[in-house]
């Protein structure tokens, strides 16, 4: 696994994109700035075998390289009949992310899309994930998009949502970060690339608080969402059609 050492350097300091510079070191970004990353997938594995009905369609949207895709599929297949019959489709609008995700994925019973999430149909759903992609979704299409997840899930069907949250109270809110920025700091980070970072996903990741994201489920026709795994400011929600 190559590692990131992105923003050691600031050019890439004028804004983040999904590029093929980012998609190279991906995985070692990710595990290294998102606390619970690898719980989040265990749990899609776990939730996938708990949760895929049979001959239903399974969605990661926002499949970068592909993690969460797997994670789809080995909880089907370690399920016996009832995972039977489902199709696994990974869907990322980065170019770099999807050809390094087929490559990944080429022997695996998944199918790859090079598509922007919000264009994606939905259809003969059992689980559909977002592993930390609305919050790069607009805020004003948020409601659209789980919206139509919603409508595209069996009665049954789950949406996993993790995301990078916000807290209401300033103080509570500061005091995350420094929590957040204390364990890249432990993953080998330095100030220099957290801050460069920080300036880099501002305006394009953009969090909201767990609340928003309850009443926003509840919006769109989700029966019930409740927050089953939460590091700091990072969290992740299991709504159920
Ligand atoms: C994982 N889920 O490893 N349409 C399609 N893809 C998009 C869109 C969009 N509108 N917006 C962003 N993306 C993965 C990790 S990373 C999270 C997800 C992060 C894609 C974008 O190209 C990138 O690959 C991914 O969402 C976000 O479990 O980098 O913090």
């Amino acid at each position: 696994m190559d590692r990131d050492a992105i923003y050691t350097s600031d050019i890439h300091a004028n804004g983040f994109t999904f590029d093929d510079r980012v998609a190279s070191v991906f995985t070692d970004m990710i595990s290294r700035s998102v606390p619970g990353y690898e719980q989040a997938l265990q749990m899609v594995e776990l939730l996938s075998h708990q949760y895929a009905q049979e001959g239903s369609n399974l969605y990661d949207l926002g499949c970068s390289l592909g993690a969460a895709t797997m994670a789809l599929a080995r909880g089907v297949k370690s399920h016996g009949y009832r995972g039977h019959n489902c199709n696994i489709i990974g869907v990322d609008n980065s170019p770099a992310m999807v050809e390094r995700c087929r490559e990944a994925l080429k022997d695996e019973p998944v199918t790859v899309l090079c598509q922007d999430i919000l264009d994606t149909e939905i259809d003969n759903g059992s689980v559909v994930v977002l592993n930390f992609v609305l919050q790069f979704v607009p805020k004003e299409k948020r409601l659209t998009l789980l919206e139509k997840i919603y409508h595209g899930l069996r009665p049954g069907g789950v949406l996993i949502l993790s995301e990078k949250i916000a807290f209401d109270d300033a103080d509570e809110n500061r005091r995350q970060t420094e929590l957040h920025e204390a364990f890249k700091r432990a993953q080998g980070y330095s100030d220099l690339e957290i801050s460069r970072k920080r300036t880099a996903l501002e305006n394009v990741l953009i969090p909201e608080t767990l609340s928003a994201h309850h009443e926003r489920l509840k919006q769109a026709g989700f029966f019930s969402s409740n927050t089953w795994f939460q590091c700091f400011n990072f969290a992740s929600i299991i709504a159920i059609k």
